[in-house]
């Protein structure tokens, strides 16, 4: 047995319930070895994956790992939100008992670490002296290296954030045990994997992954599931899957800053990211917050919505990065930047990494080159065009790495909210943009926000479904409740900000072709969401909103049909009364939802009939 009381005093770990919480954890899953980690120990930690083999060189200051070959994405059906109260419940958060659940966990994890070291990582989701600082502390437990380089990107991670906590029992207890992954059944009927957050307990308990959002607990278990969970219960803020950026204008010295949400692998990495297009450049400049998680609180004091990202770093969709795209986040990945890719395709000669879309052609010279799997391309049967790099392969960087990151990207105050947006992957129906000025209207937009399902998930490319303000996978309580949360909250300030939908993914169903170039040139829809904000422009009344008239669309050096610019600045009528019905079918699954919501929906749903 480790003495923990020893290991914690020499780390200096003070706060009496994390020690509590540690040996109690320690009991349970029997590791040789416990060691606090910090930020600053993070280039030893780096070595020590290198020479364990656990990560591989990818140039100066940069690493590559492998996640095990049944170990690529989120489960969806593996995660559950557990509390003591049966109303909890919803429709998307796989509620269960907290009773049933931990007895279950801990069975699973009892021992499940001994030959292992324990690693204590105490961390803030939130930049220090935030208002929402309460509620952003934590301490995973894990027992795998790589995680802990993960954490530490993406969050803030020092013994100082719990031992500082005005009541020392407010932080997140979130464990990790890996679990033995070639037996576990990942898939199977017999699946030993869980991914449980007792919300009401503000426990966390995952086994059965060392991957992502199911291993890097500060992230969308703490900073999504379990801060919905907590922003709800606190009456005071909400914790969205939101992108956070800014908007100067540099002609008028205006500044925007706009968040909202798409499904995972949708987008968000890559708008928040963004440049201005080459044409609007001279005049305005994107800047970046935050790329997955936004908390949003009304400030009493001048009565706006302000938002802050309480993430340290970026864990971002590999594929289809490349200069074209996204050169931002390629410059957020340089030697030097300390970033760690994972389940790209890897070159164990030359150390490069490479996914699809990175260059338009695979490297010519195969000497080298492993998949995700980490198989030879050059033993690759004849025909196999199964893709390189697995595509939810990701890099891992810190927000200080991004080269367009606002200024006061860390300000502990958050940034006033001047519009919100939903959008995803939609083929068909959903315009460029269609703004929404009412708040019922906008909050029933993103409750019936559907998309096309994308890989960040196992098993569910392509799937049209609807995901209610792209939450679906981290909604922790009743979908009724969330909607009246949402309007209680938004309905505090005395300035509200713009809804919009947007949509960068309809495509020509002759040949499959996007209508819209997308990447760089979204910028000019948010423009013309903020002008609309400010009055500049009027756009034009549609059933389902606002929407931007060919001219007023800042459209200077953009190559675009004038065909499918005619077909993503219109409304299919016909199309979008069939989705009232789909619309009506998802909304009636939910229990307790607000009037005002229903009314919203009533009230599309007839001006789209006398349209
Ligand atoms: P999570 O991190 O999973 O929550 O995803 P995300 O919403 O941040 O997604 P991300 O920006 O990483 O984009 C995922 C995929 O969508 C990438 O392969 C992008 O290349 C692609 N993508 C992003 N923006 C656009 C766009 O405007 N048009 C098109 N066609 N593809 C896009
Ligand atoms: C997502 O799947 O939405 C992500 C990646 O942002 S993960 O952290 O793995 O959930
Ligand atoms: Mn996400």
């Amino acid at each position: 047995m480790v003495d923990v009381e020893k290991v914690l005093d020499e780390a200096g770990l003070k706060n009496p319930r994390v020690r509590e919480y540690v040996a109690h954890w320690a009991a349970i899953t029997e590791p040789d070895r416990i060691e606090v980690v910090s930020a600053a120990d993070d280039a030893r930690l780096v070595q020590e994956a290198l020479d364990a083999g656990e990560l591989q060189p990818a140039g100066e200051g940069l690493d590559y790992s492998r996640s095990y070959h049944k170990d690529t994405a989120r489960s969806e059906e593996r995660t559950i939100v557990a509390t003591n109260n049966p109303q909890d419940r919803g429709v998307y958060n796989n509620w269960r008992p907290a009773s049933e659940m931990k007895p279950m966990l801990v069975e699973r994890m009892r021992g499940a670490s001994r030959g292992k070291t324990m690693y204590v990582i105490p961390y803030l989701m939130a930049p220090p002296g935030s208002p929402l600082e309460p509620f952003a502390a934590g301490v995973e437990l894990t027992d795998t290296r790589t995680v802990v380089l993960h954490m530490i990107r993406m969050s803030r991670v020092g013994a100082e954030y719990v031992d500082a906590l005005a009541d020392p029992d407010t932080f997140v207890r979130a464990v990790h045990v890996t679990g033995d992954l070639p037996n576990l059944g990942q898939g199977t009927p017999d699946d030993q994997r869980y991914f449980v957050t007792v919300a009401d307990e503000r426990t966390i308990l995952h086994y059965g992954s060392s991957y992502g959002g199911n291993a890097l607990l500060g992230k969308i278990a703490h900073g999504l599931r379990q801060a919905c969970y907590d922003g709800w219960a606190s009456g005071g803020f909400l914790a969205e899957q939101f992108m956070l950026l800014g908007i100067i204008d540099k002609e008028t010295g205006k500044r925007y800053h706009v968040c909202g949400g798409f499904p995972s692998a949708s987008g968000k990495t890559n708008l928040a990211m963004t440049l201005a297009p080459d044409a609007l450049g001279d005049r305005y400049r994107v800047e970046f917050y935050g790329d997955d998680i936004a908390w949003l609180w009304v400030n009493p004091d001048d009565g706006r919505v302000y938002g802050m990202n309480p993430e340290f770093g970026v864990f971002g969709v590999a594929k289809d990065t490349n200069e074209l795209t996204n050169p931002t986040a390629l410059d957020s990945i340089q030697p030097g930047s300390g970033a760690i890719f994972t389940n790209v395709a890897y070159n164990d000669q030359t150390e490069e990494v490479w996914w699809e879309g990175k260059t338009k052609e695979p490297p010519a010279d195969l000497t080298g080159w492993r998949d995700w799997k980490g198989e030879l391309i050059s033993e690759r049967e004849p025909g196999d065009t199964s893709p390189w790099a697995h595509p939810n392969s990701r890099f891992t960087t810190t927000l200080a790495n991004v080269p367009n990151v606002a200024a006061n990207f860390e300000d502990p105050a958050g940034v006033p909210i001047d519009a919100i947006i939903f959008g995803g992957r939609t083929s068909d129906r959903e315009p460029l943009v269609r703004a929404i000025r009412d708040l019922a209207e906008g909050v029933y937009d993103g409750l019936t926000l559907g998309a096309e399902a994308t890989f960040a998930a196992e098993g569910v490319d392509g799937q049209l479904r609807y995901d209610p303000m792209s939450m679906r996978p981290f909604m922790a309580y009743s979908e009724g409740e969330y909607a009246a949360h949402w309007l209680r909250i938004i309905g505090q300030a005395t300035e509200q900000p713009i809804f919009a939908h947007v949509n960068w993914f309809q495509r020509d169903p002759e040949d499959g072709h996007f209508r819209w170039p997308g990447y760089r040139e979204n910028l000019r829809a948010l423009l013309w969401l903020c002008e609309l904000k400010d009055g500049l422009v009027t756009g034009r009344e549609t059933p389902v909103g606002v929407l931007p008239t060919q001219d007023e669309l800042h459209l200077d050096g953009l190559e675009i049909d004038q065909a499918d610019l005619d077909v993503i600045l219109t409304i299919d009528t016909e199309r979008w009364r069939q989705e009232m019905g789909f619309r009506e079918a998802h909304l009636k699954q939910f229990d307790n939802l607000p009037e005002e919501i229903w009314e919203a929906h009533r009230r599309v749903a007839q001006a789209l009939d006398d349209d």
